[in-house]
């Protein structure tokens, strides 16, 4: 409907047309009769990346006049999901390419729907770097990301016989339209090979590494658009490649040759994204793939930095902050040591002042399996010069350990980057604590919980180091682009500049008892429910009723986030159902959307289930009026885009303690979905937002959680009193739901029984199921829902990722801004 004025770009549906029709023609070949829905979304995208480009070069150019200092964000995962649609909605220029496209004949949904995801990461943690680099970029902050470019980004998944399937993705087949490869920037990052002390002529101990091999980092760069596209930064992932160059001395001079030659294909380092999520692997490769890019940013940042300063290292932390995303970039802490004492030749305390000016650590789990832990022999062999480093730091610290609490060996024990267990480990949580200036938590609780039990002593030893920057997710993508009928609505009533200031939504508060709104929200809603349905019906054949509840659990499968508890309660409704024809509930669709890492066995087996009872209930007649089960396969973020605006309520169920901040939560609630769920992670905030009227809470709190397991848990105890939940759990012992096929859901009953229940869910249960009745006849009670779900909307304003990088500017980075023109 409108043109968009940046600076140098101002692009009108004619221009638009002619750029689409241009690269159909020569950048694709093909023209406007042949090209098909994917040349139409490339030819769109090359359109699109003129003016992104453009914007880029300016940006870049202001950036390098200015010398501002920059944060570098470090993440071995960005979960981007699509890019051609948030970009337009970016621009300013999402309806008029619309009516360009319809113009030449073609659907632009049609066209966005070519777009595979670019999922370069495995969940919560890889879609939080994504929402905070356009975070950064909307609020012109100077700022890179910085990760690794895999060949192949999270599994697809498939579910044949209602199991999981791993198909490999392959996001850059037929080329990706918004990557640049820069040549002209490769790095090139050693590995193996041995260490040779030198002593210089003042006496000096030098350190040489004399690597078994060397890889080349290429850097692909994707640009991040702000909202309004004043900025655009980027985000450069390193692939990796041989390298031409070889130490072939290093092999010629020495008998010990062999034994210090290790041959990596070097390609197989960017080659695959790790599919674990909080469950450490402890593979080589990982390791590989973490120093591999931490080396290749560093070198990146060093060059830039040098362009501008010399060799004068006294302004380095002025200039740059790096920000590690959980541990998995911690190596970069002993890389910058290397790097200032072995080849700047900085005396160690001089590179120690700088390197712990530099870095600050985020945490993102407290689940001990998730914490990073490598074997010490490991980084031995792969990284020798870095374990000598990591000793000295370790050193250097116990020495101011032994000085705060004298002769105290269990303290030592507890902060020693070295854990002296059978197999030596370094633990990469210490590491990053004693070599950043500031650590911080995702959720109020987390945040509290991180100092109280993850780091207690550092918490003492270095008061108000440890911090709270709670979560956020971005609104442009979360609301304004993928529930355009809500936005569309909200404009209306409060005007548009809430994408970049959520906060204004609370204006929304004051038509939440208005009929008229309420009855124009929830048709918005009844809208989104029927494009669900269809989507529904289109991947699975399930028919739902789109009167029903839509609700709706998606996130990774996890134990700790306890999608069985949402599957006991189901069946628990269906045996109601079954018991008693007349049982008074409004029906309800149960919809999932979740990977499970490919070796987490019980995961499985839970997808598994869901399938399985899905299947049994959605084929019963006497009760599929009234619940319906819908699994929804190869869960991802264009699939969390369709599902989140159709929710009416959101199970956010985690045991207390466990989910660290979650981020579906926010998206969920944003859209007008009522939480349900326990007092974990930023749900408290929610709650603490909505109020109490407007968020279902149920179960333990941290402190119950506590308690409860330091008394001793026995889950026999509720099984033999709770005779549903006795019932329900026995069901899955028969071949109800597997015919044929008894004790195939067995596992899941095993694991809440003798297998101790580690989550608690039966503790949990009667207070869930108390919850879910309280819900029900809430939203039988059509203005007080309308009412509900408005407020849940309106009050979302704390968690914009803006807020998020708010905090963090001002706790931690200490940027300005830097207006590009
Ligand atoms: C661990 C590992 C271990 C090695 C293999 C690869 C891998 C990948 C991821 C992880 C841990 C991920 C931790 C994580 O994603 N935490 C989530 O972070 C979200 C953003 O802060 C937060 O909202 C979630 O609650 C938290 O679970």
């Amino acid at each position: 409907a409108q043109t968009i004025n940046t600076s140098e770009a101002s692009y009108s549906k004619a221009d638009i047309k002619q750029a689409i029709v241009r690269h159909l023609h020569s950048t694709l070949g093909t023209d406007e009769n042949k090209a098909d829905n994917h040349a139409w979304w490339k030819a769109t995208s090359a359109a699109m990346q003129e003016l992104v480009l453009e914007r880029l070069r300016t940006t870049q150019k202001t950036h390098y006049m200015n010398d501002t200092r920059a944060v570098h964000y470090f993440s071995a995962e960005f979960l981007m999901g699509r890019l051609l649609s948030n970009n337009m909605h970016n621009f300013n220029l999402f309806e008029t390419a619309d009516a360009a496209l319809k113009e030449l004949g073609v659907e632009l949904a049609d066209v966005l729907e070519e777009e595979p995801d670019m999922a370069l990461g495995n969940g919560g943690l890889g879609r939080l770097a994504a929402c905070f680099i356009d975070s950064l970029a909307t609020m012109e902050l100077p700022a890179i990301g910085y990760g690794i470019h895999y060949e192949h980004g999270l599994f697809r998944q498939e579910i044949k016989n209602g199991a999981q399937i791993e198909r490999p993705d392959s996001w850059r087949d037929y080329g990706n339209p918004w990557e640049i490869c820069r040549p002209e920037s490769i790095q090139e990052v050693p590995l193996f090979g041995y260490v040779e002390t030198k002593y210089g002529e003042n006496g000096r101990v030098q350190k040489e590494w004399h690597p078994g091999n060397i890889v080349k980092g290429v850097p692909w760069d994707i640009p991040i658009v702000g909202y309004g596209a004043k900025t655009v930064n980027v985000l450069r992932l390193w692939q990796s490649e041989s390298s031409d160059y070889f130490n072939w001395d290093v092999f010629n001079s020495g008998g010990y040759v062999d034994a210090q030659r290790e041959n990596i294909q070097a390609e197989t380092i960017s080659k695959v994204l790790y599919p674990n999520d909080e469950t450490e692997a402890g593979k080589e490769l990982r390791l590989i793939q973490q120093y591999f890019f931490c080396a290749c940013s560093l070198k990146d940042i060093i060059r830039r930095y040098k362009r501008a300063h010399g060799d004068d290292w006294s302004r380095f932390s002025e200039q740059v902050v790096i920000q590690l995303n959980d541990t998995h970039p911690a190596i970069a802490i002993p890389e910058l040591m290397r790097i200032l004492v072995d080849r700047a030749e900085l005396d160690w305390d001089t590179a120690w002042g700088i390197c712990s000016k530099t870095f600050a650590y985020t945490n993102h789990t407290l689940l001990p399996e998730a914490l990073e832990r490598w074997p010490v022999r490991m980084i031995e062999k792969i990284l020798p010069r870095h374990i000598e480093i990591i000793y000295e730091i370790n050193h250097r610290f116990l020495t101011l350990v032994e000085k705060k609490w004298p002769g105290d060996n269990v303290m030592k024990a507890k902060l020693s980057i070295i854990e002296e267990s059978t197999e030596k480990m370094v633990r990469m949580g210490n590491l990053s604590v004693i070599g950043s200036f500031a650590v911080n938590g995702v959720a109020e609780i987390h945040s509290k919980l991180v100092k109280e039990n993850l780091f207690p002593e550092f918490e003492e030893l270095w008061p108000g180091k440890l911090t709270n920057v709670t979560n956020g997710i971005t609104p442009r993508r979360w609301l304004k682009a993928c529930n355009p009928l809500l936005s569309e609505l909200i404009g209306k009533k409060i005007g548009d500049d809430w994408p970049s200031d959520l906060p204004r939504l609370d204006k929304l508060s004051e038509f939440a008892d208005n009929k008229t709104f309420q009855n124009q929200f929830m048709k918005v809603k009844q809208k989104n429910k029927e494009a669900l349905a269809a989507e529904i019906k289109h991947q699975t054949g399930i028919s739902v009723d789109t009167k029903a509840i839509f609700d709706i659990q998606i996130k990774r499968l996890h134990e700790y986030k306890r999608q069985h508890l949402n599957l006991l309660h189901i069946m628990a409704l269906y045996r109601r159902l079954l018991e008693n024809p007349d049982y008074d509930m409004h029906p309800r669709v149960f919809i999932f959307g979740a990977k499970a890492a490919p070796g987490y066995t019980l995961a499985k087996d839970i997808i598994f289930a869901i399938n399985k009872v899905a299947d049994k209930i959605n084929n019963d007649p006497r009760v599929n009026h009234k619940i319906k089960v819908v699994f929804l396969p190869n869960y991802r973020v264009s699939l969390a885009e369709k599902m989140i605006p159709a929710a009416d309520v959101s199970q956010q169920i985690s045991t207390a303690g466990k989910e660290a901040s979650g981020t579906g939560n926010m998206k969920l609630a944003l859209n007008g979905a009522v939480t349900i769920g326990t007092l974990d992670g930023a749900n408290i905030e929610i709650a603490e937002e909505v109020g109490d009227d407007n968020i279902f809470i149920f179960g333990m709190t941290v402190d119950e959680v506590t308690k409860l397991s330091t008394k001793g848990y026995n889950p026999y105890d509720i099984y033999y009193q709770n005779k549903e939940l006795k019932a329900v759990l026995d069901w899955l012992d028969s071949d109800y739901f597997t015919p044929g096929q008894p004790g195939a859901l067995s596992s899941l009953k095993n694991s809440m029984l003798s297998g101790g229940d580690p989550y608690m869910c039966l503790a949990d249960f009667e207070s869930y199921s108390e919850a879910n009745k309280a819900l029900d006849s809430a939203y039988r009670d059509k203005p007080r829902w309308a009412k509900m779900a408005i407020l849940n909307t309106a009050k979302m304003g704390k968690f914009t990722s803006d807020r998020s990088i708010a905090d963090y500017v001002e706790r931690i980075w200490k940027l300005t801004p830097c207006e590009v023109n």
